[in-house]
């Protein structure tokens, strides 16, 4: 059967470069990209079919599925960690009933397979810091947190007791240039560069020393192909798979990027979100990934920072 794809959540960080990737393996014709909001004019999200769709209104999205015959599910749309706790009601609702939206057509059969995102935010203090397991204590303090582990939980019980086919990573913070980042605690390891960019100095809203697992977006795509390409049976994680690649301070990040714009400048101000990332791991162990599908990194910090720095468009921050 021909994969049929359909991306809500299309026009956010981690959508607007999954549906370029999906497009170019499925071809464009196959890869229907959806989001709430209307793309730009100039979006690379209009070079294929797009919908606009709420992933809270079950029957619009059956409506795209049933149009586009679509088989695959990748379920981005969410409220990440710092916007979720200006607003936790939402957060929970938007984040929960969206996956139980997509879990309940693949259940229904309505689709075949599911991709949603997890993160790093299911961790919590208790959680063993460094080189966290795959399994470990689990006690997240930030309603993002709370509802990527619930959902967690979620995805297993359906695989196990509906046979639905889904599959998830836990996505440290993702680091790109493609689109922005919107509302996550990471967000600053994209920020920076727009002001290294732009020769003006940054202040970073997490601590120097505030160690964190972060990814580069290259990196974060690759995960997601290989996992979705992945036999069935080589699964053998149904809530979700820890995915590592780099660890750095925001300090190390500056510090890199002052190899390359020698005049930059830092300043800390700490504000709430350090406290959001106070609680999660400083580095991920990955080696059940690893073992299952395959997942090596490819970016390390210097090659991550070059990248960036060559290939970021300062208008895109505006
Ligand atoms: C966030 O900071 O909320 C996200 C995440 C780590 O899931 N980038």
């Amino acid at each position: 059967m021909e994969t049929k794809v359909l991306v809500v959540g299309a026009s956010g960080q981690i959508g607007t470069e999954l549906v370029s990737a999906l497009r170019k393996k499925y071809g464009k014709e196959n890869v229907v990209a959806g989001d709430i909001k209307n793309p730009k004019s100039d979006s690379s999200l209009l070079n294929g079919h797009f919908e606009l769709l709420d992933v809270l209104d079950k029957e619009g999205l059956l409506r795209v599925v049933e149009k586009y015959g679509i088989t695959d599910v990748y379920l981005l749309a969410a409220l990440l960690s710092a916007t979720a706790e200006k607003n936790p009601s939402f957060g929970w609702e938007l984040n929960m009933t969206g996956l139980f939206n997509v879990l309940d057509l693949a259940k229904e059969n309505k689709v075949k397979k599911v991709f949603w995102p997890s993160s790093i935010a299911v961790f919590g203090a208790t959680t063993p810091r460094n080189d966290t397991p795959q399994r470990t204590i689990m006690e997240p303090t930030t309603v993002y947190g709370i509802s990527k582990l619930a959902g967690e939980r979620w995805c297993e019980y359906y695989h196990k007791n509906y046979g639905v086919d889904v599959r998830s990573v836990r996505y440290p913070g993702i680091i790109s240039y493609g689109a922005l980042p919107g509302g996550g605690t990471t967000d600053y390891a994209v920020d920076i560069f727009y002001k290294a960019k732009a020769h003006e100095k940054f202040v970073c809203f997490l601590d120097k020393d505030m160690e964190l697992p972060m990814m580069f977006m290259e990196d974060a795509i690759d995960a997601t192909l290989k996992l979705m390409d992945a036999n069935s049976s080589d699964i053998t994680i149904r809530s979700s798979y820890n995915i590592a690649a780099l660890s750095f301070t925001p300090h190390q990040l500056f510090e890199s990027i002052r190899q390359i714009v020698k005049y930059f400048e830092i300043e800390y101000k700490p504000d709430y979100r350090q406290a959001i990332a106070s609680t999660w791991p400083a580095s991920i162990n990955d080696e059940v990934a690893r073992k299952d599908w395959g997942w090596r990194p490819k970016f390390d910090l210097e090659k991550m920072t070059r990248v960036m720095l060559e290939n970021i468009n300062p208008d895109l921050a505006g």
